[in-house]
């Protein structure tokens, strides 16, 4: 298991990568170019900026989160050719800087999605919400209130930019099923795959969040058999997956540990966090410990050990603390998520010693 870290960028985070040295056993920062939009071209020199940031301070640069697939690739468009060259180019480019995993996501028009950014925990923290009953058929008011409460911090998926033509972006997915999304992802990744077995770079794909259809939109990785679909289509090593528990939690019945005990070997990168999942569907994100949510992070943590989990770890969102909701994109604040890496070091490092005094 190696932990790591997800980090905007100078400028762009109120974390800085002093912070994060002083948190016990994260080795990695994952990072991106978080101001370029899915279908920009990275130049080498930016790319060769924030890498020696990362490595001036120790950190391991294998992990990118993300590089954004273009509506088109995932549309299914005539110009999507000219994009996934693009997209290609970046992966050679990254190649050159000691990446070896690219998380990325083929999710429809939105990235995640939740209700409410801020929702009281009974402890007087605050964390990010899913309310089923508030997805009504007006994608634009959710889009709305969650650019609102994001302020001025911009988030992944959420380009407000590309969101103000919601309307244009619904009509070109109108005719996009599941069974056409699931082509045009097998269509790319036969193309890109070749070029990271050339290079030594693994696509971690991220499942859907949450893991069912939203506002009519095809969702595509979001179950056992749905997974097990993909990694066949394209069956090499290369193709895997980012296994986001907090994601996939999000549907009970989704059997988390059995899940990694059978893709294990595909999973290069993987998102640890908790949710609870009330009766009607609504979910909160909640603390890393498994007793708090309805995710048994301990026994996540063991599936991996017992199959020598090598991979890269990160503990993805995490609640907001102590008041840093006024100073911190959400779920992504410092405390929370410093408290997970321990968590998890922690489950992990008691499974090691149980080993070595067997
Ligand atoms: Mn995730």
């Amino acid at each position: 298991m190696n932990m790591t870290w997800r980090w905007y960028g100078e400028g762009n985070d109120n974390i800085t990568l002093d912070h994060i040295r002083q948190i016990p056993g994260v080795m990695g920062i994952v990072w991106s170019l978080h101001d370029k939009v899915a279908g920009e071209v990275w130049e080498m020199e930016r790319i060769q900026e924030v890498a020696d940031q990362i490595t001036s301070k120790g950190f391991s640069t294998a992990v990118v989160e993300s590089v954004n697939v273009h509506d088109d690739i995932k549309i299914g468009l005539p110009t999507r050719d000219k994009y996934i060259d693009i997209y290609i180019d970046t992966i050679r480019k990254l190649s050159k800087v000691g990446v070896k995993v690219i998380c990325y996501n083929f999710m429809p028009v939105f990235d995640w999605t939740r209700t409410e950014l801020y929702k009281e925990l009974p402890d007087g923290s605050n964390a990010l919400f899913y309310e089923k009953a508030a997805i009504t058929n007006h994608p634009r008011e959710m889009v709305d209130r969650i650019l609102k409460g994001a302020g001025d911090f911009t988030m992944p998926g959420w380009e407000p930019e590309r969101l103000a033509k919601l309307d244009e972006l619904f009509a070109a997915y109108a005719d996009v099923t599941e069974e056409k999304l699931f082509e045009n992802l097998k269509y790319f990744l036969e193309r890109i795959i070749p070029v990271c077995e050339e290079v030594d770079i693994k696509m971690a794909i991220h499942p859907d969040d949450p893991a069912w259809p939203i506002f009519g939109l095809p969702r595509i990785i979001r179950s056992r058999d749905t997974i097990r679909r993909m990694l066949d289509a394209v069956d090499s090593p290369y193709n895997g997956l980012t296994f986001c528990t907090g994601s996939l939690g999000t549907n009970p019945e989704n059997d988390l540990p059995a899940m990694i005990r059978e893709f294990h070997d595909r999973i290069h990168f993987a998102h640890i966090r908790n949710v609870k999942v009330f009766d009607n569907g609504d979910f909160i994100e909640v603390s890393h410990r498994g007793r708090d949510g309805s995710v048994d992070i301990a026994e996540v943590v063991k599936a991996y050990h017992e199959n020598g989990f090598t991979g890269y770890v990160r503990p993805d969102h995490g609640r907001h603390l102590w008041g840093e909701e006024k100073n911190c994109r959400p779920g992504y604040g410092l405390y929370d998520r410093a408290l997970g890496v321990m968590y998890l070091l922690g489950v992990w490092d008691s499974l090691e010693n149980a080993k070595e005094t067997k």
